[in-house]
C-alpha cells in the first residue's frame, strides 16, 4: 500500500488503460493550448523577470494621480482591451473552440476573456512590493486612485497575490485558462452540449498535466480560484455600470469598441 500512497488513484488511469491512443491525443491538445499560451502572452517570464524591479517614481504616480476620473478609465479600458485582443487571439487555437457557433464564442469570451485577463495577471504581479506591471512600470494600486473603485482594484490585487501562491509552471497556467474560457454554465449559450465536451476535453488535459507534475491536488484549489474570479468580474461589470451612468460620454464615445461589446 505504500505505492499506493505514491500514486493516488487517478481516473484518469482507467482511462490510459482502456484507450491508449487518447493518450496521445490529451498530449497534443495540452501542447496545442500551451503553445497557444505561449504566443499570446505578450511578455516571457523571463522579460518580465528583468523588469520585476522597475517602479514608478513619486512623479509619476502623482501624474496618475491628478488624472480625471474618466481619464484614468479611458486609459485602463483601453490597456484590459489590448490584453482582452490576445485572449480573443488565444481562445482561437483552444481545440474545439473555433468549431462552436459565433454566438456561443462570443458568450464566452463576454464572461471569460475578463476572467483569463486576471488569470494571466499572476505572470504581471510581483508579490514582493504588490505591484503589478502596467504601463511598461511595476505598478502598486495607488496607481489607480483616480479610478475611485479601490474596492475593485484591492480585490484585484488579492486575486493576483492568490494566484501567484499557487505557483503555476507556463503549461499549468495554460490550461487554467483554457478551462476558465470553455465553461457551459456561461448564461446564454445555443449548444450547451457541444460547449460542455470541449470543456470536458480541458479539463481531461489540466487533470493530466497536474498528475504529471504530480500536483493532483491543485484542481481543487483552482476551482476556488474560479469561483472568486466570478465574484470579482461582476464588482468589475458593477463599476463599469457606476460609471457609465456618470460619464456616459467617455464611456460611449472614448472606451475601444471591443471593451463596450464585451462588457457593455
Ligand atoms: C493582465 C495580464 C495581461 C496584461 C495586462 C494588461 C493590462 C493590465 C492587466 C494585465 C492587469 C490588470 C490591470 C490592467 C490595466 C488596468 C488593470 C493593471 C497585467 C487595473 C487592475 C485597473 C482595472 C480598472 C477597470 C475597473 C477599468 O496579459
Amino acid at each position: 500500500h505504500d505505492l499506493m500512497a505514491l500514486h493516488p488513484y487517478n481516473p484518469l488511469d482507467d482511462l490510459y488503460n482502456l484507450y491508449p491512443h487518447s493518450l496521445r491525443n490529451i498530449d497534443e491538445l495540452c501542447a496545442s493550448i500551451v503553445r497557444s499560451h505561449r504566443e499570446t502572452s505578450q511578455y516571457r517570464l523571463e522579460e518580465l523577470q528583468a523588469l520585476r524591479w522597475k517602479v514608478f517614481s513619486r512623479e509619476e504616480i502623482q501624474a496618475y494621480q491628478s488624472k480625471t476620473v474618466d481619464e484614468m478609465w479611458q486609459h485602463c479600458a483601453v490597456r484590459l482591451t489590448d490584453a482582452v485582443q490576445y485572449v480573443v487571439e488565444f481562445a482561437k487555437h483552444v481545440p474545439g473552440f473555433r468549431m462552436l457557433s459565433q454566438n456561443d464564442q462570443i458568450a464566452l469570451l463576454k464572461t471569460g476573456s475578463m476572467e483569463v485577463v486576471l488569470v494571466r495577471m499572476c505572470r504581471f504581479f510581483n508579490t514582493v512590493n504588490n505591484t503589478v506591471f502596467f504601463d511598461g512600470k511595476f505598478a502598486g494600486t495607488e496607481v489607480f486612485k483616480s479610478l475611485a473603485c479601490n474596492d475593485l482594484i484591492a480585490a484585484v490585487f488579492d486575486f493576483a497575490h492568490g494566484m501567484c501562491a499557487l505557483k503555476l509552471t507556463e503549461q499549468q497556467l495554460a490550461l487554467f485558462s483554457a478551462l476558465v474560457l470553455v465553461n457551459a454554465d456561461r448564461p446564454s449559450l445555443e449548444d450547451r452540449g457541444r460547449v460542455q465536451r470541449v470543456q470536458r476535453s480541458v479539463e481531461m488535459g489540466l487533470t493530466h498535466i497536474l498528475h504529471r507534475d504530480n500536483q493532483d491536488s491543485l484542481m481543487h484549489k483552482l476551482h476556488q480560484r474560479m469561483a472568486v474570479l466570478c465574484s470579482l468580474c461582476s464588482l468589475h461589470m458593477e463599476k463599469l455600470r457606476w460609471f457609465s451612468q456618470r460619464h456616459p460620454l467617455t464611456a460611449h464615445s472614448l472606451f475601444p469598441p471591443l471593451y463596450k461589446e464585451l462588457f457593455a
